[in-house]
């Protein structure tokens, strides 16, 4: 029985990027459809995670989250600043802005994802940011940094999750 143990720990020291909030895919075609899929790799300092709200990036569109049992999920709309078209000759003029999920209890030991369907804006080569606020029973972690120019993630300690948009398809 140590040998599966030992092979567990051993994937958890090799994939330190799982930790954190992350997105599963961090490079994605402009302009197609995308899957988020939020990971929350751990609570807040030994606390559960009660609640995960996460922002959508600006120019993402069709936005609709996965039910997800044990967790109520809602919406928050806003005006769009730039009218798009919705691929059916007529223009969106609002999108969701924000989804949260709430009422469940995610444990530090586990991990959980949360994911939402979406359009990518028409921008190649841009980077998105997903802020997200985790909160715990107790306490809460704010992935909402933003590097600055000529920085990365890694030099923050609560990044926002990215997305790359890669040439069109
Ligand atoms: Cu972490």
């Amino acid at each position: 029985m140590l040998r599966p143990l030992a092979t567990l720990t051993l994937l958890v020291l090799a994939a330190p990027a799982a930790s954190h909030v992350t997105l599963e895919s961090r490079e994605a075609p402009a302009h197609s459809y995308y899957k988020a899929q939020l990971r929350v790799g751990h609570g807040c300092k030994g606390s559960p995670t009660v609640r995960v709200r996460m922002r959508l990036p600006e120019g993402t569109v069709s936005i609709k989250p996965q039910p997800k049992p044990g967790w109520k999920v809602e919406t928050a709309r806003v005006k769009l600043a730039q009218p798009v078209d919705d691929g059916h000759g007529g223009k969106i003029t609002e999108t969701v802005g924000e989804v949260v999920w709430s009422g469940g209890r995610l444990l530090d030991e586990h991990f959980d994802e949360f994911a939402v369907m979406m359009r990518l804006p028409d921008r190649p080569g841009a980077t998105l940011y997903f802020p997200v606020v985790q909160e715990c029973e107790q306490g809460v972690h704010r992935w909402i940094e933003i590097p600055e120019r000529g920085k990365s993630a890694r030099d923050y300690r609560e990044p926002a999750p990215a997305l790359r948009l890669t040439p069109r398809q």
